[in-house]
């Protein structure tokens, strides 16, 4: 199978400099010759380029970086969508509001070939926010929020809406107070932290992936740093105490290659800055290659209901 690996240089959607390193960074820990390694044919599209920006403005004074934030939605969203054509695009971040454009392509990719969009968010945060409400202005935090189809104007209406019960939250334990109550209002599933601490990952990750196979469902994964507990991935720069650990993470992934169901996959937060001698880098490499294929022992693949 051929994978489809997109740069995204970006560090607007936050604060902390540093994210726009990321797609060198995953290169120079050597995300090419890993996909080879494993068999898969790889295309390396390079970096997109931020375009002409046009003004915008919006009621939220709070908010930063609006005009590059929508520039680069667009050529993320163009190019994620001509990727899934070709094969799995892996988006490679860059701050997490790339998510905004990636998903937008994907999402408009699904609804042209009549398949069903599920998103496995695995991050701290629910990043639900809109651009009103928002109090930290940075748009990293409204992704979710943009793909579930909330009011996100000036950004173009998202393609094809992600209906919430298709959307999990995995691995959540920093929600802001206007998040919470948008979530409950829709049906996000959500299995945060505390169910993640009694139930472990593999109950509620298969739960989902069955649902995502009943209905021949395409299934974008996004991957955040700060999933994982900083002790384990430091260079973020929104550390959550309390999250995933090196296992969590890889039987997180481990799983996913044996449902075969993931179509495409954000690789984002990731500061090379804050890095300890590319020790995040390689994980989320790592992270990537469980996803996959890697594994010491064959498993067999999952006969999922559906397939
Ligand atoms: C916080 C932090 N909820 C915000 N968000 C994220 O700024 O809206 N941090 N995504 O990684
Ligand atoms: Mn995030
Ligand atoms: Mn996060
Ligand atoms: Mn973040």
């Amino acid at each position: 199978s051929s994978c489809v690996l997109i740069g995204a240089p970006i560090d607007s959607g936050q604060k902390r400099p540093g994210c726009l390193m990321g797609p060198a960074a995953y290169r120079t820990a050597g995300i090419v010759q890993m996909l080879e390694d494993l068999g898969h044919r790889v295309v390396d599209r390079g970096d997109v380029a931020l375009p002409v920006l046009e003004e915008v403005r919006c009621d939220n004074p709070a908010v930063h970086h609006l005009a590059e934030t929508l520039g680069w939605t667009r050529v993320l969203a163009e190019a994620g969508q001509a990727a899934c054509a070709e094969g799995m695009p892996v988006f490679m971040g860059g701050d997490h509001s790339l998510s905004l454009g990636s998903v937008a392509g994907v999402a408009a990719h699904a609804q042209a070939v009549g398949r069903p969009l599920f998103v496995l968010w695995l991050d701290a945060h629910s990043d639900f926010h809109t651009v009103m409400t928002t109090q930290s202005g940075s748009l990293h935090g409204t992704p979710v929020g943009y793909l579930a189809g909330r009011e996100m104007a000036p950004l173009p209406p998202f393609p094809a809406p992600v209906p919430p019960q298709n959307i999990c939250l995995f691995g959540i334990r920093s929600v802001d107070p206007a998040e919470h109550d948008a979530l409950q209002a829709h049906e996000v599933a959500i299995h945060d932290m505390r169910v993640l601490d009694e139930q472990g990952v593999v109950a509620p990750l298969r739960a989902f992936l069955e649902r995502v196979a009943a209905v021949n469902g395409m299934l974008h994964v996004s991957l955040d740093v700060d999933f994982m507990d900083p002790s384990v991935a430091p260079a973020v720069g929104t550390t959550v105490p309390g999250g995933a650990t090196f296992r969590e993470a890889h039987l997180v992934m481990e799983m996913l290659h044996e449902s075969a169901l993931v179509t495409s996959v954000d690789l984002v937060e990731l500061n090379p800055f804050l890095d300890e001698r590319g020790k995040t880098a390689h994980l989320m490499v790592d992270l990537l290659a469980s996803l996959m294929g890697r594994k010491v022992f064959d498993r067999p693949t999952r006969a999922y209901r559906g397939q």
